[in-house]
Protein backbone atom coordinates (compact mmCIF):
# COMPACT_ATOMS: atom_id res chain seq x y z
CA UNK A 1 0.00 0.00 0.00
CA UNK A 2 1.46 3.63 -0.82
CA UNK A 3 3.09 4.89 2.32
CA UNK A 4 3.70 8.67 1.55
CA UNK A 5 4.55 9.23 5.22
CA UNK A 6 7.12 6.58 5.13
CA UNK A 7 8.80 8.62 1.54
CA UNK A 8 8.84 11.45 3.72
CA UNK A 9 10.81 9.45 6.02
CA UNK A 10 13.36 7.50 4.02
CA UNK A 11 14.41 10.83 2.36
CA UNK A 12 15.16 12.29 5.83
CA UNK A 13 17.35 9.27 6.50
CA UNK A 14 18.71 9.89 3.38
CA UNK A 15 17.67 6.38 2.43
CA UNK A 16 17.74 6.63 -1.31
CA UNK A 17 16.76 3.17 -2.15
CA UNK A 18 14.19 3.38 0.29
CA UNK A 19 12.75 6.23 -1.02
CA UNK A 20 12.74 5.15 -5.42
CA UNK A 21 11.36 1.91 -4.00
CA UNK A 22 8.03 3.71 -2.42
CA UNK A 23 8.00 6.25 -4.74
CA UNK A 24 7.50 3.13 -7.02
CA UNK A 25 5.01 1.64 -5.22
CA UNK A 26 2.74 4.12 -4.94
CA UNK A 27 3.00 5.61 -8.61
CA UNK A 28 2.44 1.91 -9.18
CA UNK A 29 -0.53 2.50 -7.17
CA UNK A 30 -2.27 4.99 -9.10
CA UNK A 31 -1.49 7.84 -6.37
CA UNK A 32 -1.34 11.04 -8.11
CA UNK A 33 1.95 11.97 -8.62
CA UNK A 34 1.53 15.51 -7.35
CA UNK A 35 0.02 14.17 -3.55
CA UNK A 36 3.40 12.13 -3.81
CA UNK A 37 5.66 14.94 -4.53
CA UNK A 38 3.99 16.76 -1.76
CA UNK A 39 2.95 14.57 1.14
CA UNK A 40 6.11 12.38 0.27
CA UNK A 41 9.46 14.23 -1.08
CA UNK A 42 8.59 17.84 -0.10
CA UNK A 43 6.89 16.99 3.01
CA UNK A 44 10.49 15.02 3.92
CA UNK A 45 12.72 17.82 2.38
CA UNK A 46 10.84 20.54 4.33
CA UNK A 47 11.75 18.59 8.13
CA UNK A 48 15.36 18.27 6.59
CA UNK A 49 15.17 22.17 5.64
CA UNK A 50 14.06 22.89 9.52
CA UNK A 51 16.83 20.40 11.08
CA UNK A 52 19.49 22.04 8.97
CA UNK A 53 18.56 25.58 10.46
CA UNK A 54 18.23 24.42 13.55
CA UNK A 55 21.68 23.19 13.36
CA UNK A 56 20.45 19.32 14.37
CA UNK A 57 21.90 18.56 11.02
CA UNK A 58 24.90 19.66 9.07
CA UNK A 59 25.85 19.58 5.17
CA UNK A 60 26.67 15.76 4.77
CA UNK A 61 23.19 14.91 6.15
CA UNK A 62 21.68 17.26 3.74
CA UNK A 63 23.26 15.92 0.86
CA UNK A 64 22.58 12.36 1.48
CA UNK A 65 18.98 13.40 1.92
CA UNK A 66 19.53 15.47 -1.34
CA UNK A 67 20.49 12.64 -3.31
CA UNK A 68 17.24 10.76 -1.98
CA UNK A 69 15.19 13.54 -3.09
CA UNK A 70 16.60 13.18 -6.81
CA UNK A 71 16.22 8.96 -6.67
CA UNK A 72 12.65 9.61 -6.08
CA UNK A 73 12.58 12.68 -8.56
CA UNK A 74 14.01 10.13 -11.25
CA UNK A 75 10.75 8.25 -11.44
CA UNK A 76 8.50 10.68 -10.52
CA UNK A 77 9.29 13.36 -12.76
CA UNK A 78 8.68 12.02 -16.26
CA UNK A 79 4.90 11.28 -14.16
CA UNK A 80 4.38 14.66 -13.88
CA UNK A 81 5.36 16.47 -17.20
CA UNK A 82 2.94 13.48 -17.99
CA UNK A 83 0.53 15.17 -15.36
CA UNK A 84 0.77 18.70 -16.71
CA UNK A 85 2.08 19.14 -12.67
CA UNK A 86 3.44 23.13 -13.01
CA UNK A 87 6.16 23.86 -11.41
CA UNK A 88 6.25 26.64 -8.26
CA UNK A 89 8.26 28.83 -10.37
CA UNK A 90 11.36 29.29 -11.84
CA UNK A 91 14.39 30.23 -9.63
CA UNK A 92 17.82 30.77 -11.82
CA UNK A 93 20.81 30.31 -9.54
CA UNK A 94 24.39 30.39 -9.62
CA UNK A 95 27.86 31.31 -7.92
CA UNK A 96 29.02 34.52 -9.48
CA UNK A 97 31.90 35.62 -11.27
CA UNK A 98 35.43 34.39 -10.35
CA UNK A 99 34.04 32.20 -7.23
CA UNK A 100 34.42 28.38 -7.43
CA UNK A 101 32.49 27.61 -4.25
CA UNK A 102 29.53 25.39 -4.53
CA UNK A 103 28.56 23.47 -2.44
CA UNK A 104 26.24 26.39 -0.72
CA UNK A 105 24.62 27.14 -3.62
CA UNK A 106 23.91 23.75 -4.38
CA UNK A 107 22.18 23.11 -0.90
CA UNK A 108 20.16 26.12 -2.14
CA UNK A 109 19.01 24.60 -5.59
CA UNK A 110 18.18 21.02 -3.71
CA UNK A 111 15.83 22.87 -1.51
CA UNK A 112 13.77 24.76 -4.26
CA UNK A 113 14.06 21.59 -6.37
CA UNK A 114 12.48 19.91 -3.09
CA UNK A 115 9.92 22.94 -2.57
CA UNK A 116 8.57 22.61 -6.05
CA UNK A 117 10.42 25.08 -8.00
CA UNK A 118 11.71 24.35 -11.50
CA UNK A 119 15.69 25.30 -11.26
CA UNK A 120 18.46 26.50 -13.46
CA UNK A 121 21.66 25.83 -11.86
CA UNK A 122 24.07 28.15 -14.06
CA UNK A 123 27.10 26.23 -11.77
CA UNK A 124 30.08 28.83 -10.79
CA UNK A 125 32.05 31.53 -12.12
CA UNK A 126 28.51 32.88 -13.82
CA UNK A 127 29.19 36.55 -15.06
CA UNK A 128 26.30 38.76 -15.41
CA UNK A 129 24.93 38.88 -18.33
CA UNK A 130 24.25 34.86 -18.35
CA UNK A 131 22.23 35.34 -15.22
CA UNK A 132 20.15 37.91 -16.71
CA UNK A 133 19.65 36.40 -19.88
CA UNK A 134 18.74 33.05 -18.49
CA UNK A 135 16.49 34.71 -16.29
CA UNK A 136 14.83 36.70 -19.32
CA UNK A 137 14.96 33.29 -21.59
CA UNK A 138 13.05 31.56 -18.51
CA UNK A 139 11.05 34.12 -17.76
CA UNK A 140 12.17 33.52 -14.08
CA UNK A 141 10.52 34.59 -10.63
CA UNK A 142 13.79 34.63 -8.96
CA UNK A 143 17.45 34.69 -9.51
CA UNK A 144 19.50 33.26 -6.52
CA UNK A 145 23.43 34.85 -6.37
CA UNK A 146 25.85 32.88 -4.16
CA UNK A 147 29.42 34.32 -3.09
CA UNK A 148 31.76 33.10 -0.65
CA UNK A 149 34.36 35.73 -0.90
CA UNK A 150 35.26 39.07 -0.07
CA UNK A 151 36.57 39.81 -3.90
CA UNK A 152 33.60 38.39 -5.48
CA UNK A 153 30.60 39.17 -3.66
CA UNK A 154 30.93 42.96 -5.03
CA UNK A 155 29.98 41.08 -8.55
CA UNK A 156 26.55 40.56 -7.26
CA UNK A 157 25.90 44.72 -8.02
CA UNK A 158 26.38 44.40 -11.30
CA UNK A 159 23.95 41.45 -11.67
CA UNK A 160 21.26 43.84 -9.87
CA UNK A 161 22.31 46.87 -12.06
CA UNK A 162 21.98 45.04 -15.24
CA UNK A 163 18.92 42.89 -14.46
CA UNK A 164 17.15 46.68 -13.90
CA UNK A 165 18.91 47.98 -16.95
CA UNK A 166 17.36 44.92 -18.96
CA UNK A 167 13.94 45.41 -17.57
CA UNK A 168 14.21 41.62 -15.80
CA UNK A 169 11.53 41.38 -13.53
CA UNK A 170 12.99 38.42 -11.63
CA UNK A 171 13.02 38.83 -7.81
CA UNK A 172 16.81 38.78 -7.26
CA UNK A 173 17.92 36.81 -3.71
CA UNK A 174 21.46 36.72 -2.69
CA UNK A 175 23.26 35.29 0.16
CA UNK A 176 26.90 33.10 0.76
CA UNK A 177 28.87 33.20 4.09
CA UNK A 178 30.58 37.04 4.19
CA UNK A 179 27.24 38.48 2.87
CA UNK A 180 25.03 40.67 5.22
CA UNK A 181 21.31 42.22 4.96
CA UNK A 182 22.99 45.45 5.47
CA UNK A 183 25.09 44.95 2.05
CA UNK A 184 21.75 43.13 0.60
CA UNK A 185 20.27 46.44 1.43
CA UNK A 186 23.16 48.16 -0.10
CA UNK A 187 23.42 46.84 -3.76
CA UNK A 188 19.41 46.99 -3.89
CA UNK A 189 19.02 42.79 -3.57
CA UNK A 190 15.16 42.27 -3.30
CA UNK A 191 16.27 39.60 -0.49
CA UNK A 192 19.00 37.90 1.83
CA UNK A 193 18.86 34.55 3.11
CA UNK A 194 21.68 33.28 5.80
CA UNK A 195 21.19 29.70 4.94
CA UNK A 196 19.88 27.55 2.11
CA UNK A 197 16.57 26.92 4.54
CA UNK A 198 15.86 30.33 4.89
CA UNK A 199 16.47 30.77 1.16
CA UNK A 200 14.04 28.68 -0.02
CA UNK A 201 11.42 30.59 2.35
CA UNK A 202 12.11 33.61 1.08
CA UNK A 203 11.97 32.49 -2.50
CA UNK A 204 8.75 30.72 -2.23
CA UNK A 205 7.33 34.30 -1.24
CA UNK A 206 8.40 35.59 -5.23
CA UNK A 207 6.10 33.00 -6.63
CO1 LIG B 1 37.62 28.51 -0.31
N1 LIG B 1 37.62 30.09 0.86
N2 LIG B 1 38.93 29.42 -1.47
N3 LIG B 1 37.67 26.84 -1.25
N4 LIG B 1 36.70 27.77 1.11
C1 LIG B 1 36.69 30.08 1.99
C2 LIG B 1 35.34 30.68 1.60
C3 LIG B 1 37.44 30.92 3.09
C4 LIG B 1 36.52 31.60 4.11
C5 LIG B 1 38.51 30.04 3.77
C6 LIG B 1 39.35 30.83 4.76
O1 LIG B 1 40.22 31.53 4.39
N5 LIG B 1 39.04 30.69 6.02
C7 LIG B 1 38.22 31.93 2.17
C8 LIG B 1 37.48 33.23 1.83
C9 LIG B 1 38.04 34.44 2.55
C10 LIG B 1 37.32 35.67 2.18
O2 LIG B 1 37.04 35.98 1.08
N6 LIG B 1 36.99 36.41 3.21
C11 LIG B 1 38.47 31.08 0.95
C12 LIG B 1 39.50 31.31 0.00
C13 LIG B 1 40.42 32.47 0.30
C14 LIG B 1 39.66 30.54 -1.16
C15 LIG B 1 40.70 30.70 -2.24
C16 LIG B 1 40.99 32.14 -2.67
C17 LIG B 1 41.96 29.99 -1.74
C18 LIG B 1 43.17 30.13 -2.66
O3 LIG B 1 43.17 29.58 -3.74
N7 LIG B 1 44.12 30.88 -2.21
C19 LIG B 1 40.12 29.87 -3.41
C20 LIG B 1 39.22 30.72 -4.30
C21 LIG B 1 38.71 29.95 -5.49
C22 LIG B 1 37.64 30.74 -6.21
O4 LIG B 1 36.50 30.66 -5.83
N8 LIG B 1 38.04 31.50 -7.21
C23 LIG B 1 39.29 28.89 -2.64
C24 LIG B 1 39.03 27.59 -3.10
C25 LIG B 1 38.29 26.65 -2.42
C26 LIG B 1 38.12 25.21 -2.88
C27 LIG B 1 38.01 25.05 -4.39
C28 LIG B 1 39.32 24.42 -2.41
C29 LIG B 1 36.89 24.73 -2.05
C30 LIG B 1 35.55 24.91 -2.78
C31 LIG B 1 34.98 23.59 -3.29
C32 LIG B 1 33.57 23.77 -3.77
O5 LIG B 1 32.79 24.60 -3.33
N9 LIG B 1 33.20 22.90 -4.68
C33 LIG B 1 36.91 25.71 -0.90
C34 LIG B 1 36.23 25.52 0.32
C35 LIG B 1 35.58 24.17 0.52
C36 LIG B 1 36.14 26.52 1.32
C37 LIG B 1 35.57 26.43 2.74
C38 LIG B 1 36.57 25.59 3.55
C39 LIG B 1 34.19 25.80 2.88
C40 LIG B 1 33.10 26.47 2.05
C41 LIG B 1 31.86 25.62 2.10
O6 LIG B 1 31.54 24.90 1.15
N10 LIG B 1 31.13 25.65 3.23
C42 LIG B 1 35.53 27.94 3.18
C43 LIG B 1 35.81 28.15 4.66
C44 LIG B 1 34.56 27.96 5.46
O7 LIG B 1 33.49 28.40 5.08
N11 LIG B 1 34.70 27.36 6.59
C45 LIG B 1 36.38 28.60 2.20
C46 LIG B 1 29.93 24.84 3.43
C47 LIG B 1 28.72 25.51 2.73
C48 LIG B 1 27.46 24.73 3.02
O8 LIG B 1 28.59 26.79 3.28
O9 LIG B 1 28.90 27.91 1.03
O10 LIG B 1 28.78 29.27 3.21
P1 LIG B 1 28.36 28.10 2.40
O11 LIG B 1 26.78 28.14 2.20
C49 LIG B 1 25.95 28.42 3.30
C50 LIG B 1 25.56 29.90 3.42
O12 LIG B 1 26.61 30.76 3.09
C51 LIG B 1 24.34 30.03 2.57
O13 LIG B 1 23.72 28.75 2.63
C52 LIG B 1 24.65 27.73 3.01
C53 LIG B 1 24.14 27.08 4.27
O14 LIG B 1 22.83 26.70 4.15
N12 LIG B 1 24.43 30.36 1.17
C54 LIG B 1 23.36 30.98 0.57
C55 LIG B 1 25.37 30.16 0.25
N13 LIG B 1 24.97 30.62 -0.94
C56 LIG B 1 23.72 31.13 -0.77
C57 LIG B 1 22.85 31.72 -1.68
C58 LIG B 1 21.61 32.17 -1.20
C59 LIG B 1 21.27 32.03 0.14
C60 LIG B 1 22.13 31.43 1.04
O15 LIG B 1 20.68 32.74 -1.98
C61 LIG B 1 20.84 32.70 -3.36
Amino acid sequence: MANLKGIAEALIEGNADKVKELVKTAADEGVEAKKILDEGLISGMEVVGVRFKNCEIYVPEVLVSARAMHAGMDILGPLLVASGVKARGTFVVGTVKGDLHDIGKNLVAMMLKGAGWKVIDLGVDVDADMFVQSALDENADAIGLSALLTTTMVNMKSVIELAKNKDCKAKIVVGGAPLTQNYANEIGADGYAPDAATAAELVGGFA
